[in-house]
């Protein structure tokens, strides 16, 4: 039997090259050797504000760059988290397990409140939801970037905290991060990392920009001082994020890219990474643009909603059973 994988991908703005390199082009290779579940994590998004219209458009373009990086029907499952019930029924049972402390520790909750005068009580606690995203489809892998690992360590640790109190419920999964690509910083700062929500679109690529705004930000990316193209990613972390970012679009090696470079100057390596992520990307748009003028992404998604439901809402009895909720699961068992 194939192991079983899950991940999921919010729709909180358009895709960038780092959810690209850094996720989704992981699903798509896994998807031959794993059963995999792939989600368009729309309870995640609303932790921020969305206006409706902006967000079912978002879901769209999410779903419709997942296929058209390569995504297969045939192969993998992909949905909405909304229009699967069991998510926020675990995801309630998930944040009773979870302790306020340590909720409290995750670093991206730290980063997305910084400086924010009000948060919502969804954004605390969405690390529950998503342990429960996982823990649904007894996945044995979460392919992340590097910046979810800390999400799935509570995921374990809430897995095997619910299984000690209540008998094996759940299987416990272990990320799965790529060696390279796993964090791909933002263009304007290297010490941040590149995301869709970043309220300055120099920052990131998105996977919706034009060639010409590629070539812009690509220029106006920040670099280190010096002219010399050389990998140093704690000395010269901007031009290694550009590097990282060149390599992974043109299937070379860092090593490979830093000799084509040598005695060339920043201009020309960066004319070149432009070119390379514009032919990295332009098929996964094209295809994209194919799927959303055909609408044929929508199937997908209700075909994938009723699978999903299928496997999820079974184990969520298992937890609701073990717990002793519920009167329909069993009303002789109530009968006292
Ligand atoms: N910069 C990145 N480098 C590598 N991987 C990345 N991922 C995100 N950013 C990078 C990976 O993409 C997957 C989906 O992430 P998500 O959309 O669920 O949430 P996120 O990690 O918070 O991504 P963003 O783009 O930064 O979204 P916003 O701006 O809404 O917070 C995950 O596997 C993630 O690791």
């Amino acid at each position: 039997m194939k192991k079983r994988v899950f991940s999921g991908i919010q729709p909180s703005g358009i895709l960038t090259l780092g959810n690209y390199l850094g996720a989704i082009k992981r699903f798509v290779e896994m998807q031959d050797e794993y059963e995999a579940f792939y989600c368009v994590v729309d309870y995640h998004a609303i932790t921020v504000p969305q206006a409706p219209e902006t967000l079912r458009s978002q879901i769209a373009h999410t779903a419709a760059f997942m296929l058209g990086a390569g995504l297969d029907p045939e192969k993998m499952t992909l949905f909405v988290q909304s229009d699967v019930p069991a998510h926020t029924q675990l995801g309630w049972i998930m944040e009773c397990t979870a302790s306020f402390g340590e909720l409290s520790r995750m670093t991206q909750f730290k980063e997305k409140s910084e400086g924010k005068e009000s948060v919502s009580g969804g954004l605390f606690t969405y690390p529950a939801l998503m342990a429960a995203d996982i823990l649904l489809y007894d996945a044995d892998g979460v392919p992340v970037g590097d910046d979810q690992k800390q999400h799935v360590e509570l995921c374990r640790d809430l897995a095997e905290r619910f299984n000690s109190r209540f008998g094996k419920v759940f299987k416990v999964p272990e990320p799965i991060i790529g060696e390279t690509g796993a964090r791909i910083m933002s263009l304007q700062d290297p010490h941040k990392k590149m995301s869709k929500s970043d309220p300055n679109p120099a920052g990131y690529i998105s996977l919706g920009d034009s060639k010409d705004e590629i070539v812009k930000k690509v220029k106006r990316a920040v670099t280190d001082s010096g002219r010399e193209v050389a990998y140093d990613p704690e000395g010269k972390p901007a031009l290694a994020n550009l590097i990282t970012i060149f390599s992974h679009c043109a299937g070379k090696t860092i090593d490979e890219i830093v000799a084509a470079y040598d005695g060339k100057g920043y201009a020309e390596f960066k004319r070149d990474l432009a070119e390379a992520v514009v032919e990295a990307i332009t098929p996964v748009q094209e295809k994209h643009d194919a799927l959303i003028a055909d609408g044929s992404f929508v199937q997908i998604l209700i075909d994938g909603a009723r699978r999903a439901h299928e496997v999820s809402s079974r184990v969520l009895k298992r937890a609701k059973e073990a717990m002793g909720l519920s009167v329909l699961l069993d009303p002789e068992a109530v009968r006292l």
